[in-house]
């Protein structure tokens, strides 16, 4: 005899957006509640695009049951609960304020805006809707060895900690003739580098060490400052380089910074899309007095930790294998060994933003905990601005 399993409450998702943060997204709202026993069935309801046909080519492909054209409609539609917004950072702010005045939960990819001001904006509507939950895309503090790093720093296996170093390496723009796409273009993008990868090791050298950043000094540069239009575009400068089908770039390609914690805890950041043969290479690495930890996404099943207390002829760094049930998310995973991916630290996201709606508590990262990155990426911008900041030296023939 067969028995009907009960059906969950859907929480009906309205995404806008849908390259690549949207089909991984996607991916997480599909996968959640197959992995992890959630109180919602995410119910993929309606993807939103400008483009008719590529909006229904993508619903097609990744999952959605229905399309929009237009993210106001999808915004006040009731069969959606909840809006992931997968745009450029020059639509988040008002899809996000429009969503959750419409009384929607949002999901909003990183950086959470394209300056203080609208980020402060987003931070406002979500003060002002506090029974909807609004949370920042910040995946990478869900890969479960990063979250095992927190627990270990919270857990003061680290001690007090004196040292953050992070750097997020790319090389998709080593190439001189790749085009000038929109992460290039300041009024789409807000930054280059800096916002893109930066903001992804300031949220995470904040949420390991606990800590907002006090201050930052910076240097950030372009190193190829006009690319071939993307074919398509209509040249936006006058002259020959638009003439030879050239635009210029209007935001950094690299970004170096160092911090200080109020705890007296120092930090390194570099982000850059120029480290030749670094695919996607978010390093870190914090020492304590007790201890250190390392990382790299290259290898996210992965942390590296060195006991300071262990006697001195058994110390060294140990390699742990972050696939053990009782490691953060791994309960909803595979036995140990069996590895995960980028695509969990989405599904993780998902499974912690559908927990926070049924308990109606603010999950971490807040539209607070983005604004505050916000203010560290002005920061640095401010900083490399400032010649007075970098102190040139004498030019030496070595
Ligand atoms: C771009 O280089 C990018 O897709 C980022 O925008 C993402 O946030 C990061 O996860 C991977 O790289």
């Amino acid at each position: 005899m067969t028995s009907p399993v009960a059906p969950k409450p859907h929480l009906g998702i309205g995404m806008v957006g849908y390259a690549f943060m949207g089909a991984v997204h996607s991916q997480g709202w599909r996968t959640a509640a197959r992995a992890f026993d959630l109180p919602y069935e995410p119910h993929l309801t309606a993807i939103c695009g400008r483009d008719t046909e590529s909006v229904r080519t993508a619903a097609g492909k990744m999952g959605w049951a229905s399309t929009e054209t237009d993210w106001r409609s999808l915004i006040t539609r009731d069969d959606i609960d909840l809006v992931d917004i997968c745009t450029p950072g020059d639509s988040h702010a008002e899809i996000a304020i429009a969503a959750l005045d419409a009384g929607k939960h949002v999901l909003c990819e990183k950086p959470l805006a394209n300056s203080v001001k609208d980020a402060r904006k987003m931070a406002d509507a979500a003060a002002r809707n506090p029974g909807r939950i609004a949370m920042a895309g910040f995946n990478y503090r869900r890969a479960p060895a990063l979250s095992l790093a927190r627990r270990l720093i919270e857990d003061g296996r680290l001690g007090a900690l004196r040292h953050v170093r992070l750097a997020y390496l790319q090389d998709w723009l080593v190439d001189p003739e790749f085009p000038l796409t929109w992460r290039l273009r300041r009024e789409r993008a807000g930054s280059g580098a800096l916002g893109d990868l930066g903001s992804h090791i300031i949220d995470l050298a904040q949420f390991l060490t606990g800590e907002p950043l006090a201050g930052v000094t910076a240097l950030t540069t372009r190193f190829v400052p006009r690319r071939p239009l993307p074919s398509g575009a209509s040249s936006d400068a006058a002259g020959s380089p638009a003439a030879r089908g050239l635009g210029e770039v209007t935001v950094d390609d690299a970004a170096l910074f160092t911090g200080r914690f109020p705890s007296g805890a120092l930090a390194s950041f570099e982000a850059t899309r120029f480290a030749n043969g670094r695919k996607n290479a978010l390093r870190l690495e914090v020492n304590g007095e007790r201890g250190s930890l390392t990382f790299d996404l290259e290898r996210l099943n992965e942390l590296h930790f060195y006991d300071g207390s262990a006697p001195a002829a058994e110390s060294g760094f140990r390699r742990i294998l972050v696939t053990e049930p009782d490691h953060p998310y791994l309960e909803g995973w595979w036995p140990p060994g069996h590895g995960l991916g980028y695509e969990h630290t989405f599904v993780h996201q998902a499974r912690d933003l559908i927990q926070a709606v049924a308990d109606g508590a603010q999950p971490s990262p807040s539209f607070d905990d983005g604004l505050q990155v916000q203010r560290v990426l002005a920061a640095v911008e401010e900083s490399a601005s400032k010649d007075s900041i970098y102190i040139p030296l004498p030019l030496y023939s070595l």
